[in-house]
């Protein structure tokens, strides 16, 4: 199951044997998970908002659905072990960016970035770094656009900002990711380099689905078109 499915999941089970240095790491995750799982609310809800406020007004819905997790400490502790660097509640919040994670899977290509657009907009949200994955895949052929915001969250002492990961993708892309991950690390069978050749390409094929999709719904099908006179 991907972590994005399961997002109230915890992974702080802490040994009876365990040294002093991990029961306070365990102590330290339990703040972590709180205050990301708090930042996290703050994001999914912004962007319920545009998207309903986006639907009541046009009648056409941006969001297909929007999935979200805490980062498990396993995995935070792979990422900060492969840059050299000790697994620490300092190190989390110094290091990891994506600790709290909001997918949100559009219906149209334009649709992510029409939500881009209102998320830099947004006062609130401080829009810290963005990766274009869609106008320049990743190698493995992976889309999507990442936008790290800091998100506001207001505690006992005080107004916080806690960075947030939002990837937002298309349904296509979204299929594609999700199976390219089971394919390359969860199944029992090797995976081939001419697996990742034809994952390359069916990425390539995903690509060109999503923009005529996107033709059709504006009709404009002048792509279409072309290609069924060929
Ligand atoms: P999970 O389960 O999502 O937590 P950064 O911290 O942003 O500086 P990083 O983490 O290398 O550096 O960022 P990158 O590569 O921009 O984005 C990482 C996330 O994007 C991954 O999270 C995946 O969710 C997704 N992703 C990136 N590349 C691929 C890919 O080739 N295939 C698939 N299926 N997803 C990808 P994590 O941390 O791996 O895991």
């Amino acid at each position: 199951m991907s972590a994005y499915s399961d997002p109230k999941r915890k992974d702080i089970a802490v040994p009876e044997n365990a040294t002093q240095e991990e029961k306070e790491l365990a102590q330290g995750m339990l703040r972590v998970n709180h205050l990301y799982g708090s930042a996290l609310k703050v994001a999914k809800t912004q962007l319920e908002i545009l998207d309903e406020e986006f639907a009541s007004l046009y009648d056409h819905s941006p969001i297909h659905h929007i999935e979200y997790r805490i980062k498990t400490l396993d995995s935070i502790a792979q990422k900060l072990k492969a840059r050299d660097l000790d697994v620490t509640i300092d190190n989390i919040y110094t290091h990891i960016n994506d600790v709290a994670g909001v997918r949100v899977i559009c219906n149209y290509l334009d649709d992510i970035y029409y939500l881009r657009s209102l998320l830099a907009k947004n006062e609130n949200f401080k829009l810290v770094r963005e990766v274009d994955y869609i106008k320049q895949p990743k190698e493995s052929g992976y889309r999507s656009l990442h936008l790290n915001v800091d998100v506001p969250i207001v505690i006992s002492e005080g107004t916080l900002y806690l960075p947030v990961e939002i990837q937002l993708r298309t349904i296509a892309m979204d299929m594609w990711a999700s199976l390219e991950h089971e394919l390359r690390y969860k199944s029992n069978r090797n995976f081939s380099e001419e697996d990742a050749y034809r994952l390359r390409l069916c990425s390539e094929a995903i690509s060109e689905v999503d923009r005529e999709m996107q033709n059709i719904y504006q009709g404009n099908d002048a792509e279409y078109e072309e290609k069924l006179n060929k």
